[in-house]
């Protein structure tokens, strides 16, 4: 019998037709089909045991899991996913369960948005799963496989594998980037984002050596350009700076040494030795959160990270080593009135920001923004998304000093300014005039390819004013930067994708005609439960006396974040009706919940019984972990669980 295999799945990107990295990916010469190498499946792989042999499938480049005709039996099938994945999660799922197979899914979607999709996964993976997956695939030898696994606390990056990549090692240049890890967690915590809830607040990094390994491996793969693919890469600057000292030599040591790109926050400007070690170790850009020049816009929203300093000067520190600025942008905060366009668009134009991200902001489930606009009443369940899937498109948040069609329409117009030829045309070539420093490295890669696709465009795609701007910049750039040569390049290329967005403009411009006609009527999000106010409000006081009593009583001490999982969604789900406690009862009514659920636990045993010291270095301990939040984040999110299914009762 030959070994037992398991296939992991990424799915199509949901509408990908509305982004500009598929203008670009069809393209004539063009090989790539993919954004990023799936980092996440590799992970997996890497966690798998040697026992069994893993395929990994990506549709995006290898294409739909029905059009493939001889799958050969798998054991169990992974699916992985953002929000946006799941529908195509959910499909992939049918297809490998109606052939018998067990299918389990796992990623940033299913953890947040589990309870959308409750029986359509065998099993499913809440959080990291470095831990959880061979311990799933341990309990499926025996027959015994849960239907949940989730990782509460933070996995050590130190136990995280290196990634396995053999399964996909042939496809390689299909993918724009290679993605190595660094880091997860963020230590800023902003209102739209769910990092935090999903990685936590506390910043864990990988050993240096096992990033260069990782780096290494992908070389030889034949990747010529890698994405860090953190939070925040400036995180901890002595650890990022550590890093990148010795990652210098490594890719000096390659034929052509790679080219790399990271997110992180726009604070690392004030580090000249950083940026240094960055632009000397062939950094070409850095993926910023700027989201608004309005100050009031960023107190709202706590992006405490750009309050302080000067952006307009923070983002020309940072392009004068060459490195340009990929900043993301955001309108339609609580502050932002009808000015806001106008002001980003200047705002853009004055820091040079050559092709910035410009979205609509979106409220995705799972961030306190979403909790927030629900309980003011503006949240709405847009019918074109189905969901709230923070993708390309309409937004699900009412704004609060326009319109939904004046927000959406002014957003379509800010588009058409700051992505039309001259405009970008001035940014780029004050972007190149800003650029003093030329990183030392010993070869640069050409990249004949884009030039071959830039050229097609001349003949073929663009008009004669385009023509020319695309050839004075190429002439600017190479006699005053011609090291800027590659990454100039890129900077064109994406500025074609951002322009040829016909099916975007069309979704937004149909969503707005829809609403203003009255065809549709937008429903508000009720749905999903949030624990009230009081019940959080009481879970603050009586959290660490309660956590004491089952640590202390529980003979298994690993078993307590869990028991109080349990302990406080099986609390709440008892109280009858509509689990809101009477005051007052809380905290008697926990404590025996507790004292049940210990004893049931124990098997027996008393909870009284086992007495182990509690002193203040635990509490200290569970405090700075942020233990209270993540066991209240998860009794949330069981709360919803046991909504959902009750909703489906009454409906079935
Ligand atoms: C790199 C990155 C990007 C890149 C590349 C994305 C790509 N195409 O792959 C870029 C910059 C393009 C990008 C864009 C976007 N991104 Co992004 N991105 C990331 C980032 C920083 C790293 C992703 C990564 O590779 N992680 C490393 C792997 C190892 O971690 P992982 O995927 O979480 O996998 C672990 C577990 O989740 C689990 N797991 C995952 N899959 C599976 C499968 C199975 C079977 C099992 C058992 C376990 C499992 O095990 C792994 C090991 O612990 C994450 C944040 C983060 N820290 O992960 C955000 C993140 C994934 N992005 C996010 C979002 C929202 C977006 C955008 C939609 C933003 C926007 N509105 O435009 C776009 C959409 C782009 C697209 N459609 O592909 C969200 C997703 C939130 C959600 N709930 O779905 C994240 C989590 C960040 C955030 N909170 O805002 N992103
Ligand atoms: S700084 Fe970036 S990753 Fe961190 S919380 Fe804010 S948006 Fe999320």
């Amino acid at each position: 019998m030959g070994m037992k295999r398991i296939l992991l799945v990424a799915p199509l990107q949901l509408r990908f037709e509305l982004t500009q990295d598929h203008a670009l990916m069809a393209l004539p010469f063009s090989k790539v089909k993919s954004f990023l190498t799936p980092l996440h499946l590799a992970t997996i792989a890497a966690a798998t045991p040697d026992e069994y042999q893993v395929d990994i499938w990506d549709e995006s480049v290898q294409g739909p899991v029905e059009e493939r005709a001889n799958w050969p039996d798998y054991h169990a099938t992974g699916v992985t996913g953002f929000t946006a994945h799941l529908p195509r999660a959910k499909a992939i799922a049918q297809f490998f369960r109606k052939r018998g197979t067990l299918v389990a899914a796992g990623g940033p979607g299913i953890s947040s948005v589990l309870h959308w999709y409750l029986n359509d996964f065998d099993v499913v993976f809440i959080g990291e799963a470095e831990l959880t997956w061979p311990k799933f695939l341990a309990e499926l030898k025996v027959g015994r496989p849960q239907k949940t696994y989730r990782q509460l606390g933070p996995v050590s990056l130190a136990q995280s594998p290196s990634p396995r990549w053999e399964s996909i090692a042939g496809q390689m240049e299909r993918y724009l980037l290679g993605g190595v890890q660094t880091s997860r967690g963020c230590p800023f915590d902003c209102e739209f984002c769910d990092v935090s809830a999903l990685f936590g607040q506390r910043f864990r990094h990988k050993p240096v050596d096992n990033v260069l390994q990782e780096v290494a491996a992908l070389e030889k793969v034949g990747v010529q350009r890698i994405l860090f693919c953190d939070d925040n890469f400036y995180g901890n600057p002595s650890y990022a700076k550590d890093l990148l000292r010795e990652l210098i030599p490594l890719n000096n040591s390659f034929r052509y040494p790679l080219a790399f790109a990271t997110e992180a926050t726009i604070n690392l400007a004030s580090d000249e030795e950083f940026l240094e070690l960055a632009a000397d170790c062939n950094f070409r850009e850095f993926l910023v959160g700027i989201e608004s020049p309005r100050k009031e816009s960023l107190k709202e929203t706590k992006k405490i990270s750009n309050l302080r300093g000067d952006i307009v000067s923070d983002v020309r520190k940072i392009q004068s080593y060459g490195i340009s600025v990929r900043g993301s942008l955001i309108v339609g905060f609580d502050n932002d009135d009808k000015d806001i366009f106008e002001e980003q668009f200047q705002f853009i134009k004055e820091s040079a920001l050559t092709v910035p991200s410009i979205r609509v902001l979106m409220a995705p489930e799972g961030t306190r923004l979403w909790d927030r606009l629900r309980k003011e009443g503006r949240l709405v369940r847009t019918k074109t998304e189905g969901r709230s899937y923070g993708n390309p498109g309409t937004t699900n948040i009412i704004p609060k000093q326009m319109t939904r069609g004046e927000l959406h329409g002014g957003y379509l117009n800010l588009c058409d300014r700051v992505y039309d030829w001259e405009n970008f045309a001035v940014r780029l070539r004050d972007f190149l005039v800003n650029t003093r420093r030329a990183p030392k490295v010993p070869r640069q890669k050409k990249y004949w390819d884009r030039w071959l696709q830039i050229g097609v465009l001349l003949f073929t795609d663009v008009d004669k004013r385009t023509r020319r701007i695309i050839l004075s910049i190429v002439r600017l750039t190479l006699t005053r930067a011609p090291f800027m040569m590659p990454r100039v390049a890129a900077i064109i290329l994406r500025q074609y994708g951002y322009t040829h967005r016909p099916k975007l403009r069309e979704a937004i411009q149909r969503q707005i005609a829809l609403e203003q006609s009255g065809e549709i009527t937008l429903e508000a999000e009720t749905g999903d439960v949030s624990l009230s106010e009081g019940f959080k409000k009481e879970y603050g006081r009586i959290f660490e006396e309660l956590y004491r009593k089952v640590y202390e009583g529980l003979t298994e001490k690993a078993q307590v974040e869990d028991v109080l999982i349990e302990v406080f969604s099986g609390y709440l789900k008892d109280c009858k009706p509509g689990w809101i406690p009477r005051a007052g009862d809380y905290r008697s009514g926990l404590l025996e919940f507790a004292r049940v659920m210990v004893a049931e636990k124990n098997r027996g045993a008393k909870l009284e019984g086992v007495w182990t010291p509690w002193g203040d270095e635990v509490i200290s301990k569970i405090r700075k972990a942020g233990v209270a939040d993540r066991i209240l984040r998860a009794v949330e999110q069981e709360m919803r669980i046991a909504e959902a299914r009750r909703e489906s009762v009454v409906a079935s």
